[in-house]
C-alpha cells in the first residue's frame, strides 16, 4: 500500500515535512481555499503540486472535490456545478494526480458531537454521542418534524440531557455539529442550517440515489478519458441525520453505485471507520466484494457503544477486524501486481488519530493532529509488514513497501 498523509494545505499546522517524518511518501489534499463548488484551474493545481514536490512528496489523491448541494438536489444551477467538477478533474489530471475522493452527503459531511473526549489513556478522541445529537436536533435546532426521526424513549432521554446542558455546553455542541469540522465543505449557523435542511423537504433516499447515479453518468465519461479513478467516500456516520437521506452507507448502497455506472474508473474509498459504525456492515466481506473497485483506503476504526454512540478507537483495536481487512487489500494488490497494473499500489492513509502528548492544547484540526496519526501510521505499517512476512504470497514487500531488508 502506498502510505499517504492528509494535509490541509499551507494553513495546516502539521507541515509537509512532518508527513515525510512519519514515513508517508504520498499526500492527500485539496484546494481548500476553493471549496464552494468553483472550478479549480490548472495553474492553481500545479502550484499546489509544486509545493508538495518541493517537500520530496507526491500528490497521490485529491480529497475531495467539493459537491455543491444543487448537484445532490439536481435542481437550480446544478449543470454549472457539474461543469465545474469536470473542469476541476481536467486540471487535476493535468497535474498527474490519478485518484479523486468525494462524498455525497447532503448538507453536512462527517459529524461528531465532541472533538475532545477523554480516553482512559488521558489522550483525547473524537466521539459521536447519540443522545447529544438527538438533543441538538430536537431541542436546540428545533428542526421541523425532528420528532419523526427519533424514538419516544430517545426523545425523553434527550430532553433530560438537554435540560442539564449549560449554555456553554450548548454552544460547544452546536459549533462541533454544524460549524465545520476540518475538511467539511460548509459551515452553518442555526438559521442557515435550518434553511439548508429545509431545501431537502420531501427529498427521499431514492431521489438522492437517482441524483448520484445521474451525476456519475455526467462525469464518468470525462474521468475515463482523463485516466482518472473516482472513489466515493462512505457516509459518516452511515445513517440519515437531520432527516436527510444518506445513500453510501451499506454494501447494497455501494453495489448500486458501482452498477449505476459500471466502469473500473467508478470506485470507492474503503473507509473502515465510517462503514464500521454500522454493526451489520461485515467489513471483511465488503472489503473482499469491493476490492477490485477500491481506489483508496482510509484506515481507522471506531468502537461502537450500545446506544448508537461511537468513538474513534486505536487504529488496530476497536469494533472492526483491521488485520483481515489489511490482508484482503494486500491480496488485491498482489492480483494487480501479477496483472502488471499501474494502479497496483493502493493509496492508504492513517485516518484520524487521537490527540496525544505535545499536541494537546495546540491549535489544530480535530482528529488530524500529528502524533496521533504518526502512531496510527506506525502501527498500520508494522501490521502490514508482519502480514507480508508471515504470508509471502501477499503483495511483495520489496516492490510495494518501503522498509523491507535492504538488498
Ligand atoms: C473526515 C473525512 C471526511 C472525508 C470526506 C470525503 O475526516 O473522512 O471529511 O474526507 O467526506 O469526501
Amino acid at each position: 500500500m502506498k502510505q499517504t498523509w492528509r494535509w490541509f494545505g499551507p494553513d495546516d499546522p502539521v507541515p509537509l515535512a512532518y508527513a515525510a517524518q512519519a514515513g508517508a511518501n504520498g499526500i492527500v489534499t485539496a484546494l481548500h481555499h476553493l471549496y464552494h463548488g468553483e472550478a479549480w484551474t490548472a495553474e492553481e493545481v500545479l502550484r499546489r503540486k509544486d509545493e508538495i514536490s518541493a517537500a520530496g512528496l507526491e500528490w497521490s489523491v485529491v480529497e475531495s472535490i467539493p459537491m455543491h448541494n444543487s448537484i445532490k438536489l439536481r435542481s437550480g444551477p446544478y449543470r454549472q456545478y457539474i461543469g465545474n467538477w469536470i473542469d476541476s478533474m481536467a486540471a487535476i489530471a493535468k497535474a498527474g494526480v490519478k485518484t479523486i475522493c468525494y462524498n455525497f452527503m447532503p448538507v453536512v459531511d462527517w459529524v461528531r458531537t465532541d472533538i475532545a473526549w477523554k480516553l482512559p489513556s488521558t489522550g483525547y478522541a473524537v466521539r459521536f454521542d447519540a443522545l447529544d445529537f438527538a438533543a441538538y436536533d430536537l431541542f436546540i435546532l428545533k428542526r421541523k418534524n425532528a420528532d419523526r426521526a427519533h424514538s419516544t424513549e430517545r426523545i425523553e432521554a434527550a430532553r433530560k440531557r438537554f435540560e442539564q446542558m449549560r449554555p456553554e455546553e450548548i454552544e460547544r455542541l452546536e459549533r462541533t455539529l454544524i460549524a465545520g469540522l476540518s475538511a467539511s465543505e460548509s459551515s452553518w449557523n442555526r438559521d442557515t442550517m435550518r434553511a439548508a435542511v429545509a431545501e431537502y423537504d420531501g427529498f427521499t433516499a431514492a431521489d438522492l440515489r437517482a441524483s448520484l447515479i445521474a451525476f456519475l453518468r455526467d462525469v464518468m465519461p470525462a474521468a475515463e478519458d482523463l485516466g482518472l479513478q473516482l472513489a466515493i467516500h462512505p457516509d459518516d456516520p452511515p445513517w440519515p441525520l437531520y432527516g436527510l437521506p444518506r445513500v453510501v452507507s451499506t454494501a447494497d448502497d455501494l453495489r448500486q453505485i458501482l452498477k449505476g455506472y459500471d466502469s473500473p474508473a467508478n470506485g470507492v474509498t474503503f473507509c473502515v471507520g465510517s462503514l464500521g459504525v454500522r454493526e451489520e456492515n461485515d467489513l471483511p466481506a465488503m472489503a473482499r466484494e469491493f476490492a477490485a473497485r477500491t481506489h483508496f483506503v482510509h484506515l481507522r476504526q471506531v468502537r461502537r457503544e450500545p446506544d448508537g454512540s461511537f468513538h474513534e478507537a486505536e487504529h488496530l483495536a476497536g469494533s472492526s477486524d483491521m488485520l483481515s481487512i489489511l490482508r484482503i487489500i494486500l491480496e488485491e494488490e498482489r492480483r494487480r501486481f501479477d496483472a502488471g497494473r499501474a494502479d497496483r499500489e493502493i493509496p492508504m492513509r492513517p485516518d484520524h488519530g487521537h490527540l496525544l502528548g505535545d499536541d494537546i492544547g495546540k491549535p489544530g484540526n480535530a482528529a488530524y493532529s500529528f502524533v496521533g496519526r504518526l502512531k496510527g501510521l506506525a502501527e498500520l505499517r508494522g501490521a502490514i509488514h508482519g502480514l507480508q512476512y508471515a504470508m509471502p504470497d501477499l503483495a511483495p514487500p520489496n516492490s510495494l513497501m518501503k522498509g523491507a531488508p535492504d538488498k
